[in-house]
């Protein structure tokens, strides 16, 4: 790793400053990729802190040398997080994005930034995606942009291709189920985001290009549906506002089918 960011090379982001006639869904092509260091720290509250904790999570439970998904990685966060806390040989890194222009820039990023890493990155749909045996597993901010339906089946391929002992970690915009509760945390969310920067203008044609396209769940929903995958144990270890983060196990003694057809990949002492 060298000592620059990502961010070196982002602009601000401005996309809804000015009053649009139609403000069209919200999409990550190149204007967002542009600004989207910028976008996302401004936008979710304890972005860096959680990933900082992905190396942190990963020092603690992955097993040495195993594979790491980072699904909807965009411009490659979460590898630059694990590339800064663990050693080249500690994990190999597959980055996973929808969008080419997210793909180009975190290829680049990545090779530039840690060369000495194993650090992949594929151009895919991560519900179509086919999955090698991983140790860890990431979703920081992207189930979210999965039509519901489609939530449930993802995480339980996802639990399939974990191996055990594996770790999932979720991250998402979250609902509160009292109705009073969420609108007081949305009510503090837009201040939080007015206080970084934005305007009131921004903040609504933002809200309207992301309406049916983020669909957030009830932390409930959330435990419930990793429960329903296999998920042994869930935790919710950080939330901020509508922002949290959870982190699920693949229990030791679990096998399934699935796992055991895959190549095996053996535990190191
Ligand atoms: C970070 N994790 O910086 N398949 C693959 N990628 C997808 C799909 C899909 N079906 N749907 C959406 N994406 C990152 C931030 S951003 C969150 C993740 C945000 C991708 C989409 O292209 C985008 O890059 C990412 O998921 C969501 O830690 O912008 O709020």
């Amino acid at each position: 790793m060298t000592g620059s960011t990502m961010s070196d090379a982002s602009y601000r982001d401005a996309i809804f400053s000015t009053p649009l006639d139609r403000v069209a869904r919200f999409s990550f092509d190149e204007r967002v990729v542009a600004c989207f260091p910028d976008m996302i720290r401004r936008s979710v509250p304890g972005y860096g802190q959680i990933l900082g904790m992905l190396g942190l999570i990963a020092a603690r439970h992955l097993r040495h040398g195993a594979r790491v998904y980072d699904l909807g990685c965009s411009l490659g966060a979460g590898g630059l997080a694990l590339a800064g806390r663990l050693a080249p040989d500690a994990f190999r890194y597959t980055g996973v994005d929808l969008s080419p222009a997210m793909v180009a820039r975190a290829r680049e990023t990545l090779a530039a930034e840690c060369p000495g890493h194993a650090m992949e990155v594929i151009e895919g749909d991560i519900r179509t995606l086919e999955y090698a045996p991983a140790g860890m597993i990431v979703l920081n901010f992207t189930l979210q942009f999965l039509p519901p339906e489609d939530r449930e089946a993802l995480m339980t391929r996802l639990f399939a291709a974990l191996e055990p002992g594996g770790v999932l970690v979720l991250s998402e915009k979250i609902r509160a189920e009292d109705e009073q509760e969420n609108a007081w945390l949305v009510e503090r969310y837009h201040d939080f985001k007015r206080a970084n920067g934005y305007s009131d203008l921004e903040i609504s044609q933002k809200r309207t290009a992301l309406e049916n396209v983020l669909v957030p769940d009830t932390l409930a929903t959330h435990h419930a549906r990793l429960a329903r995958a296999g998920f042994s144990r869930s935790y919710t270890w950080c939330q901020l506002l509508n922002f949290a983060s959870v982190v699920a196990f693949k229990s030791e003694a679990f096998k399934d089918a699935a796992f055991e057809d895959a190549p095996s990949t053996p535990r190191e002492a």
